[in-house]
């Protein structure tokens, strides 16, 4: 094949043969040195193949990580304002391709054209947000204790980070992750997930028009086993962000310890929302619909408990259980869709033996629980939203994440309970609540034991510029957004300047 051939991003498909996809390494769009390759496949038509992506192994990421080694020494002069100039323009450019880089996503990963075109807009907000950063990046000055001697601390870049990125918000988990990696002057390596390579791919390719230099970012396609592990694993390597399941990130977190590596871990939830008797009740069950079957349930942040207090709990039940068999599943790309498909068959198997398991356990399945195959639906990983009702907080469908589009109803006693079945959870990451009671938001405020809480307004739906992550085993207590993700992408370096010409000894001298 020739040179010019293989540094292209993509080799432009015909009819009989789908788009290739390479590997960013060092600046050159390159085919895996494993000459092994996979299948982007489209969840709601399988028929359908998006492109082949590379299958790349450990000596492809010792390639990006040289490279990203090598870029480092440079980037890290780059002042700050103007490493910040290139994402600008990549957030500008990306505001433009919004609807292109949407119809990709959702071919890619299944949900509606709606929520890709936020995801592309997380993405955008994101880069907006963090070139600010370019700015700012403060860091405290602060009197000395001794006469004049003069103390700051400044942020430092890390060197090369590597990111591990799910294929539920395949372009804004991967911005939350490179755009504050990058301002604040490292260089990264991106291994998306298998089932959403294109979006990530989308991204970097608006970096590189945006001009960044090169080397800066490299992605490598792949299997966890086969280009994650090694990536994690990589001496050079001194920070790894994961955003993945619970079990996955005990691995990543056990492994990039035995190197001192920086780790942040966004892991699993079971999200709670409360509707108290004094809740506004159509804006619940709206928020619930939302919060519950966005994203076919496919958000870490989703609503996958709904805590009811035994007034309105009949009441809720029904007006959910006849807005959610309104609903209409089907292909992203159908602007008249509400719910997609399951990422892929193994989700979509997921979600039906959690079905099996509430019922099983003696919860009342109100609605849905099947799989969809006839017609349109035959090509595709479709199943109906499901309600559960009558739910024990000890039962698996109350406790485990499904990542599906599945949920389960609790009637609770009074506020006090309700909090405490929220809490009763091995995870932390959203948590809701919807009364018009002020005091009883605040006590929920400050009491559901969650990194986010949002009163009045289901689990999903975090702003860039705040902090996300979790409590407990959502997370190992880092944050992404907000400024959390600076501290995680710079560490600190005290400077002391001591301009009295003599020395002086801290702790020591002490003049009066
Ligand atoms: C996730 O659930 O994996 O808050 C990320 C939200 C989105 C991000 C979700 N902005 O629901």
């Amino acid at each position: 094949m020739a040179s010019d051939t293989l540094t292209s991003p993509v080799i432009a498909g015909t009819a009989t043969r789908p788009n290739i996809y390479h590997n960013f390494i060092d600046g050159q769009w390159v085919e895996s040195t494993t000459g092994q390759t996979f299948e982007n496949r489209n969840p709601a038509d399988t028929r359908d193949l998006i492109g082949i992506f590379q299958r790349s192994g450990k000596s492809d990421v010792d390639a990006a990580v040289a490279a990203a080694r090598r870029a480092f020494l440079k980037w890290r002069l780059i002042p700050a304002p103007r490493r910040a100039e290139i994402i600008f323009r990549a957030a500008d450019m990306l505001a433009e391709r919004k609807e292109d880089y949407a119809r990709d996503m959702t071919r890619e990963m299944g949900k509606i054209l709606k929520e890709t075109r936020g995801d592309v807009q997380e993405a955008v907000d994101t880069a907006f947000y963090m070139a600010g950063e370019g700015r700012r990046l403060f860091g405290p000055t602060t009197p000395s204790e001794l006469p004049n001697k003069f103390a700051m601390a400044v942020r430092q870049p890390l060197g090369v980070c590597a990111m591990i990125t799910p294929w539920n918000f395949p372009m804004a988990i991967p911005s939350w992750k490179l755009l504050p990696a990058l301002v604040c002057g490292n260089t990264c390596v991106i291994k998306p997930a298998q089932d959403t390579p294109l979006s990530t791919f989308n991204l970097v390719r608006v970096l590189v028009d945006a001009g960044i230099p090169r080397g800066v970012v490299n992605i490598v396609t792949g299997f966890g086993a086969e280009a994650g592990a090694p990536l994690l694993e990589h001496p050079e390597v001194r920070a790894v962000s994961f955003t993945g399941s619970t079990s996955v990130g005990r691995t990543i977190g056990t492994t990039a310890a035995k190197s001192f590596k920086h780790c942040s871990l966004e892991l699993g939830g079971k999200n709670p929302m409360i509707v108290l008797d004094d809740a506004n009740l159509d804006l619940a069950v709206e928020g619930a619909l939302w919060g519950a079957f966005g994203t076919t349930g496919q958000r870490c942040t989703a609503t996958s408990r709904i805590i009811v207090e035994k007034g309105v709990y009949r009441a809720f039940l029904d007006r959910l259980v006849e807005r959610a068999r309104k609903l209409r599943v089907g292909n992203g790309l159908d602007e008249t869709s509400d719910v997609g498909p399951a990422i892929n068959e193994r989700q979509l198997e997921s979600d039906l033996e959690y079905v099996r398991a509430g019922q099983n356990e003696g919860a009342r399945l109100e609605c849905g629980g099947c799989r969809l195959e006839k017609g349109d639906y035959h090509w595709g990983w479709f199943m109906e939203p499901t309600i559960f009702s009558d739910v024990d907080r000890k039962m698996r469908i109350a406790r485990e994440e499904i990542f599906g589009p599945v949920v389960a109803v609790i009637r609770s006693e009074n506020f006090d309970e309700a909090v405490t079945i929220a809490n009763d959870i091995e995870y932390g990451l959203s948590s809701s609540i919807y009364t018009r009671d002020v005091n009883r938001a605040f006590v929920a405020m400050r009491d559901l034991y969650a990194g986010i809480t949002y009163i009045n307004a289901p689990t999903i739906g975090a702003e860039v510029h705040l902090p996300f992550g979790g409590v407990k085993a959502t997370g190992n207590g880092h944050r992404e957004g907000g400024i959390g993700a600076i501290d995680f992408y710079t560490e600190w370096k005290s400077v002391y300047v001591d301009y009295s010409d003599r020395l002086q000894r801290a702790q020591i001298d002490r003049p009066e």
